[in-house]
């Protein structure tokens, strides 16, 4: 097989008509209102709370700038228990709020936190739990949920990529105490750079808002130490123009992960990612586990792919508790992260984006089926 003649990457963004972003972008132009929750923004988040099935939003110009103030809006102090298998990100944002992670291990079919696993982890310190739902799969909320309960602790979710997700019906973004989505460009939904909080209780929009906003409450007045979390204008109208091509997008890519189902079955030794059935997917990755029956490893496939041009992903290696910076925790041992340090190496994500053509993901296919051994 020849190799194809431009790179197919992981992921690409959604690319609306340019004459909808130009029309957007001069009547931006014409109301002389750039930024500072304009008319588009506040449109926006009226838009995004339909979509997103929740009760409160506030938006952010990125999804970790929004996970940090999620932090200082629940006021979480010493340690949050966390999933050390995730995007940098989410755990960065606990030291940059003056908190120790502590790293939890995840659970074997669903790889996000394991709520078995949780209690022991708990100390006097602890004021949070940080979840992931990793690829759009949802944590155990309910369970998560009954632990937090009975210890007092807040619940903070990363949804980046769960935009869309719901379990029998319900918004992703309305379990837990508040939840962020991201909507950088490589995300089903984006404003090229951006993200949003969604929340249950309607008290916390102004603070959230007062924090993404240096804690300005009128010209006379500073209440908080804020930060400049805000979403421009133009961002909101790339958002508004995106939410028209929201389903169309999901149809193709739905038809995409179907393909990739249809001819990765039965294969021994890939594992694709598996939805509950009372889930609606996100679509925002297409993860495969690579295990020992394939004859060959994760990394030897990743390699190879290459070589046709196919640029996967090993979302998300390495582990955050292998990370220089963390590895010296108590809680970073391997020996506490069995399960993550198992599936960390045999995660790979496959090309998913609404124009990747379908004959394209068949050879994608027949390459991985190649490689058997
Ligand atoms: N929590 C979780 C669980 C996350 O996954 C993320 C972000 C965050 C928090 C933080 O949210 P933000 O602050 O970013 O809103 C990308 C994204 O930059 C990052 O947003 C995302 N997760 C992560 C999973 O993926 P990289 O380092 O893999 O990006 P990059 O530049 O290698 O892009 C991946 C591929 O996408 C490229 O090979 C080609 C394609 N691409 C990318 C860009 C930027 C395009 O075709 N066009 C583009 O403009 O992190």
């Amino acid at each position: 097989m020849k190799p194809f003649e431009k790179p197919i990457y992981v992921t690409r963004p959604l690319l609306a008509d340019l004459s909808e972003v130009n029309a957007a972008i001069q009547e931006i132009w014409e109301s002389q209102w750039l930024t500072n929750g304009g008319a588009k923004h506040q449109l926006l988040e009226e838009e995004l709370k339909k979509t997103l099935k929740v009760p409160g939003l506030s938006l952010f110009n990125n999804g970790t700038i929004a996970l940090v103030v999620a932090i200082q809006s629940m006021r979480l102090s010493g340690e949050v228990i966390t999933t050390p298998f995730t995007f940098p990100a989410t755990t960065h944002v606990l030291p940059w709020n003056n908190i120790t992670p502590v790293f939890c291990d995840v659970d074997e079919d669903t790889l996000t936190l394991d709520p078995k696993k949780m209690e022991s982890l708990m100390t006097a310190k602890t004021t949070g739990i940080l979840g992931v739902h990793v690829y759009g799969m949802p944590c155990d909320v309910f369970s998560i949920q009954e632990i937090a309960d009975r210890y007092g602790l807040r619940v903070i979710y990363d949804a980046a990529h769960a935009f869309g997700t719901e379990i029998d019906g319900r918004g992703i973004g309305t379990f837990g105490d508040v939840s962020m989505f991201s909507f950088h460009s490589t995300k089903l939904f984006h404003t090229l750079e951006g993200g949003a909080l969604t929340f249950n209780d309607p008290h916390l929009k102004p603070r959230i808002d007062l924090l993404k906003n240096f804690g300005i409450k009128n010209e006379e007045e500073v209440v908080m130490p804020g930060i400049n979390g805000k979403l421009n204008e133009v961002q909101a109208a790339i958002g508004l123009i995106n939410l028209r091509y929201l389903d169309e997008e999901r149809r193709k890519r739905q038809l995409i992960v179907e393909t990739y189902r249809q001819n990765l079955a039965g294969i021994e030794g890939i594992k694709v990612i598996e939805i509950p059935e009372n889930v609606r997917n996100s679509y925002q990755y297409f993860m495969i586990r690579v295990t020992e029956e394939f004859g060959v490893n994760r990394d030897y496939i990743h390699t190879e792919l290459k070589k046709y041009n196919v640029i996967t992903r090993k979302y998300f290696y390495p582990l955050c508790s292998d990370y220089s910076c963390y590895k010296q925790l108590p809680s970073a041992d391997p020996a506490n992260l069995p399960v993550a340090h198992k599936i960390v190496k045999q995660v790979l994500c496959l090309p998913l984006y609404g124009n990747l053509k379908l004959d394209e993901v068949e050879i994608i296919c027949s390459l991985i089926k190649n490689l058997k051994k």
